[in-house]
This record gives structure tokens, C-alpha cells and sequence, in this order.
């Protein structure tokens, strides 16, 4: 038997001698098919695991805070050499994250012009450059909004540095630009939202134009913060539509934070998919508003869902980018970026597990309570041991955060860093 744990006993082989009314080849039909199922359930999570990777946030492993300040890490990066290192400590650890969402203005202060610098460490750190985020939202120019200002004036410089930000993700090889807007306004009358409709359509347009043959425009919504009357992106319908109009290298984007209370994400997924305009998700996990708290640590099953989803479309894993969006106050960054991965391998093998076809048919039949059965199976399946297994196999430690624990790394940045973070309060990220 390769499973331990609970699948023993579920499939397990009666006492010998110890007569319940059943024949021996009841037992042995029923352990057959346990066998069976374990053995697909273990097929369909290796190749589940095989397919799935997880971009890492450049601005994860940095100092940052909630808006009454931050709770300083003396293990924290705060240059470019120490974000890639770290990255690829947990490429290491997990097998499942070889690329690094860079921020421009936070990663590539100087533009372009340190595009070089990022692939010498690409090279070095076996850590290739992900998306590539531009900056618009901490100018005091964009006080009243970026691509949505008023000013015209304003509205250019943000378009150039998306374009810029188009032009360093071709540098560096990176397929997806991804936009989030802070733009917005905080009282009703304030701003025309119609007009600031048209200057955002014009300046996606433009910079779409921008795009190389294989590079795509992500577009995140948000419906609050930092703007609380209305945000010029604030759901997925808007997105859609307004990367629609962009052109068709432009796709959605889904911050699973940036949703109201109650929102069905993974409808919102459903339908995504259907338009084939999922481009890719930001993910972490939230109680309340954007909380950036570890991915499926408040509500798994919804985490869960969404994979289900995802699986149930042949054509979205090669079309889906995987980014982990947190930013960690709290939590050793190093061990919250492990976590997170691990949680989602976890419940993507869970949702690998459910079966789709059996599904479909209880669906059909309207069989509710079997249907809804088959999708938790998935869910309470342990994968756990399945997850080690294919670990051990491609040479990785199966438990990640214990190896991480063991392996002194992160005493030894903690060591080096200490005395620069000491006194750093000043920077965000
Ligand atoms: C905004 O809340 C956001 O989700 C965007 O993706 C930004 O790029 C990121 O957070 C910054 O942490
Ligand atoms: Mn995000």
C-alpha cells in the first residue's frame, strides 16, 4: 500500500477470520477499487503538481507594513541581489517558483537601464524575471490619479512609464505587463467617471500598441482603496471590457483580495475562462478587505473552487500565470513564502483529485447531494503523502518549510542584514 495515513483505513483489508456476513471477494472487489481510485487520485495529482507554477512577489521578501507602519524583519531584502536570493532559496525548497514579479519602480529605479543588472541575476540565481509591474501609484503626481488624471500633462507621464515598463519587459523577456491602477476618487462629484473612462481606454490603447507578439497586458481590479467612492477599475466586468477595447493581448487579471465580501470568485473564474480572458491571479487570502494574508489560511475551500474551476478547463493552465501577491507584517517572510506555495500545491492537488467526469454526469442528473459529494471528495482527500512522494521524486525535500528551518538560511541573511535594516524604516519596499 503506498498511502498512509487515512487511506489505510479507509480501504483496508478485514481481520482475517473475523466474519461480518460479507464474502472474502466482497472485500477483495472493494479493496480493488480502493486500490484503483488511489492509484488515479495519485496520477492525476503528480501530473497536477508537474504543471503548476507560482510566481514569487520581488516586494514579499522586502520591509513593508500596514498603514500605521511597519514591523521591521532584520532578515528582510532591500536590494535587488538579496530579493532574487531569496527568491531562489524558495525555488530551491519547492521546485515550483522560477520566476520573480519585479515592481519597476521599487526593483529597476533606473528603468532600462537596469534591465541588464536583472538578467546577470537571472543568470546567477537560476530565478528568471516574471511579470513586470509598473508603478503608478506612488508619484505625488498621482495624487489625483495616473492614466485617469485630468491633466493631460499627467496622464503622459504615466502612459510613458507603462510603456517604459513594456519596453523592460521585453529587455528581460517577460510575457506579462501587469497594470494595477490606484486611480479613483474619494467623494461623489468629484470626478467625471465618464471622461476618466475614456482616458484610461485611450492610454490601455496605446500602450497595447507597445506590446510584442507574445507579451500581454494583465489588467487588475480593485474595488477600494485607495480610493473609497469610486475606483476607475473596479471589477472584473470593467476589466474585461476595458482590455477587451485594448486589444487582444490584453487579458484579466483576478486579485483574490480585491473582491467584495460574498463575491463568488470563482463564477467570476467560470466566466473569465469562458471569454478566454483569464490572464493570470494574484493570490493570498483576506477576513476583511485586501488583507494580503497567506493564501487559503482564513477560506481553502474557496482556494479549492477556484482550482476546480481552472481544472475544468482543458485550454487554462497554459494561459494562466500563478502569482502569490503578500506581503507579510508579521510572518518570517521567508517561511510565509514557503507556506504559501506548499498551501497552494496542496490545494491544487485537491481539486486534481475531484473527479470531473463523474461530476458532469451527477450534474446532469441533478443528483445534489452525490454531486456536491464528488466536488468535497476532492477536498477532504489527503494529498499530503502524494505531495512528499512527488517531491522525493524530483529531488526536493518533502517537507519544504522544515528544510527550510534546517537549512541556517535564514539566521545567515539575518546575520548580514541586520545592520542595514536596523535603521531602515524610511522605504516601502
Ligand atoms: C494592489 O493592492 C496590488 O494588489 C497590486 O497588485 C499591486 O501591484 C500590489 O498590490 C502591490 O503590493
Ligand atoms: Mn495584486
Amino acid at each position: 500500500m503506498r498511502f498512509a495515513g487515512n487511506h489505510i483505513l479507509l480501504f483496508a483489508h478485514p481481520i482475517p477470520g473475523v466474519s461480518c456476513g460479507w464474502a472474502d471477494s466482497n472485500w477483495d472487489l472493494i479493496f480493488n477499487e480502493g486500490n484503483q481510485t488511489l492509484s488515479a487520485h495519485r496520477d492525476r495529482i503528480i501530473q497536477a503538481l508537474d504543471s503548476l507554477r507560482i510566481e514569487l512577489p520581488s516586494w514579499g521578501f522586502a520591509n513593508t507594513g500596514t498603514r500605521f507602519g511597519k514591523f521591521l524583519q532584520l532578515e528582510a531584502a532591500a536590494t535587488i541581489e538579496e530579493k532574487f536570493a531569496d527568491a531562489a532559496q524558495v525555488n530551491a525548497l519547492t521546485g515550483a517558483t522560477p520566476t520573480l514579479a519585479l515592481h519597476v519602480a521599487w526593483d529597476l529605479p533606473g528603468d532600462l537601464r537596469d534591465a541588464n543588472k536583472i538578467l546577470d541575476l537571472a543568470a546567477q540565481t537560476g530565478v528568471r524575471a516574471g511579470s513586470i509591474n509598473p508603478n503608478l501609484f506612488e508619484s505625488q503626481s498621482y495624487k489625483f490619479g495616473s492614466i485617469c488624471n485630468p491633466d493631460p500633462g499627467i496622464r503622459r507621464m504615466a502612459i510613458d512609464h507603462l510603456l517604459e515598463s513594456v519596453a523592460i519587459a521585453k529587455a528581460l523577456r517577460s510575457r506579462d505587463i501587469s497594470v494595477w491602477l490606484a486611480d479613483g476618487s474619494n467623494y461623489p462629484g468629484t470626478q467625471s467617471i465618464r471622461r476618466r473612462i475614456e482616458w484610461m481606454a485611450e492610454a490601455l490603447a496605446e500602450v497595447h500598441a507597445s506590446l510584442g507578439d507574445d507579451q500581454r497586458l494583465l489588467v487588475e481590479y480593485k474595488p477600494f482603496e485607495p480610493a473609497f467612492y469610486h475606483t476607475d477599475l473596479a471589477d472584473w466586468g470593467m476589466a474585461l471590457l476595458i482590455a477587451r477595447q485594448a486589444g487582444p493581448k490584453a487579458c484579466v487579471l483576478v486579485d483574490t483580495g480585491h473582491h467584495y465580501h460574498g463575491q463568488n470568485i470563482e463564477q467570476i473564474v467560470a466566466w473569465l475562462l469562458r471569454e478566454k480572458m483569464l490572464g493570470g491571479f494574484h493570490f493570498n487570502d483576506r477576513r476583511y478587505a485586501d488583507d494580503d494574508l497567506t493564501l487559503g489560511s482564513i477560506d481553502p475551500y474557496q482556494v479549492f473552487r477556484i482550482f476546480h474551476e481552472l481544472l475544468s478547463d482543458s485550454t487554462s493552465m497554459a494561459s494562466t500565470a500563478f502569482m502569490i501577491d503578500q506581503s507579510h507584517n508579521l510572518k518570517g517572510k521567508l517561511e510565509a513564502m514557503v507556506q504559501t506555495v506548499c498551501t497552494a500545491q496542496e490545494l491544487f492537488a485537491k481539486a486534481a483529485v475531484v473527479d470531473r467526469e463523474r461530476l458532469a454526469t451527477l450534474q446532469d442528473e441533478c443528483r445534489l447531494v452525490e454531486a456536491e459529494e464528488c466536488l468535497r471528495e476532492g477536498f477532504w482527500f489527503d494529498v499530503r503523502p502524494v505531495v512528499q512522494e512527488w517531491r522525493s521524486s524530483r529531488g526536493l525535500p518533502a517537507d519544504p518549510l522544515a528544510a527550510l528551518r534546517a537549512s541556517g538560511y535564514v539566521e545567515r541573511i539575518r546575520s548580514e542584514r541586520r545592520e542595514r535594516n536596523v535603521c531602515s524604516v524610511a522605504t516601502y519596499a
